[in-house]
């Protein structure tokens, strides 16, 4: 089989990648690497094709489904608060972004787009666990672009009987996650600082909850929700079903680590929402989806994976310092001779 997977050399994208490779698939990527790394897909570089372009123009979108029989629209601007920062710079990636892919998809008759939509989409709606049926009502304009991109998936598939599937993704984290910008989601910053014996910083009490997910979930859920029978135009929740505070998420890490770091406690973010927490029962009823790794493995493995990384870029860094110390020395006596 054939997929396009937008967003590809990212978080989730490069980890869904990863996984269509060694299930001998052929996989094309669209990333204008923004957000995500070239470095990410390193190990299979050989194996796929990378487009470098933007969802944005749509004949590098074209260019890029040409042949391509299944979708994954993970190309996406992040982050609830950047998005209340430039809600313009938000709205042109994620919602013409998307509506570009859906009409290439279209054009291109692919058997099916599956699209990463957010549970930001609920908004504060006040019951818990959110189900697909409650009527959403985004508080941020990320919000607002994912629920907008569900929509036009399920136009297309009525306007144009293009197959969509939509997956609401409940804060998804891991390996890969970028840990390094103000935008960066919370366990990526929170691993970080204890590796680094830096105080986190949370915002609000600490008491607001996530249904933290880790990345496996989602590539298992995205590679089903390409095809399961009987689920086009349905959207998906993508979490594990259960609830963490960020106070908790301090308390494992701190168990992990045997560091006692005390977060810095800031004033909470504006567009966050303070509780999420996914009902999953739909999507294990109709993609058999069933959580692969649960929170606390996945946190494990996630700082872990931080650790290893920094001590591969920490040797990297002393290899390529020796290097040039070599050539300096080389170089000299020739210099001594010139003069
Ligand atoms: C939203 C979506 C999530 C995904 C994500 C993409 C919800 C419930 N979730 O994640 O599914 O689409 O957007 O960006 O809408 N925080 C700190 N310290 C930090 C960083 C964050 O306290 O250093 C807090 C933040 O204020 C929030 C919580 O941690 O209360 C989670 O923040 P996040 O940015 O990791 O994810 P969130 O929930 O906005």
């Amino acid at each position: 089989m054939r997929y396009l997977v937008t967003g590809g050399a990212g978080f989730i994208g490069s980890n869904t990648v990863d996984e269509l490779v060694s299930r001998g698939h052929s996989v094309v990527v669209l990333d204008d690497l923004s957000g995500g790394k070239d470095d990410n897909l390193a190990e299979i570089r050989n194996k796929i094709t990378i487009i470098k372009g933007s969802i944005t123009d749509i004949e590098v979108v074209r260019k890029a489904m040409h042949e391509a029989e299944y979708v994954l629209h993970l190309g996406a601007r992040t982050s609830v608060p950047r998005s209340v920062k430039d809600p313009l710079e938000t709205n042109r990636i994620n919602i013409e972004g998307t509506l570009n892919v859906l009409v290439a998809a279209k054009e291109m008759k692919v058997k099916r787009v599956v699209f990463a939509a957010s549970s930001s989409a609920y908004g504060e709606t006040p019951t818990l666990p959110k189900v697909e049926t409650m009527q959403p009502q985004p508080i941020s304009p990320y919000g607002v672009t994912k629920y907008v991109g569900e929509l036009y998936s399920q136009a297309f598939l009525k306007c144009y009987g293009l197959e969509t599937v939509s997956l609401r993704y409940f804060n998804i984290f891991g390996p890969r996650q970028d840990p390094s910008s103000p935008y960066s989601g919370v366990l990526a910053k929170f691993c970080t600082a204890f590796l680094e014996d830096k105080q986190p910083v949370v915002f609000g009490d600490g008491e607001q909850t996530r249904d933290f997910t880790f990345v496996d979930n989602a590539v298992h859920a995205n590679l089903l929700a390409c095809e399961a029978p009987n689920v086009a135009g349905k959207v998906f929740n993508v979490g594990c079903g259960d609830r963490i505070s960020l106070n908790q998420v301090l308390a494992a890490l701190r168990k992990i680590t045997g560091k006692p770091l005390e977060a810095k406690y800031e004033p909470p973010r504006e567009g966050d929402i303070r509780d999420s927490q996914a009902d999953i029962s739909e999507a294990r009823q109709f993609l058999g989806y069933d959580p692969q790794v649960g929170f606390e493995e996945g946190l494990r493995i996630t700082f872990d994976w931080y650790r290893e990384s920094q001590l591969k870029s920490a040797a990297r860094e002393a290899a390529a310092k020796e290097a040039a110390a070599k050539e300096a020395t080389a170089k000299e006596p020739a210099a001594k001779t010139e003069r």
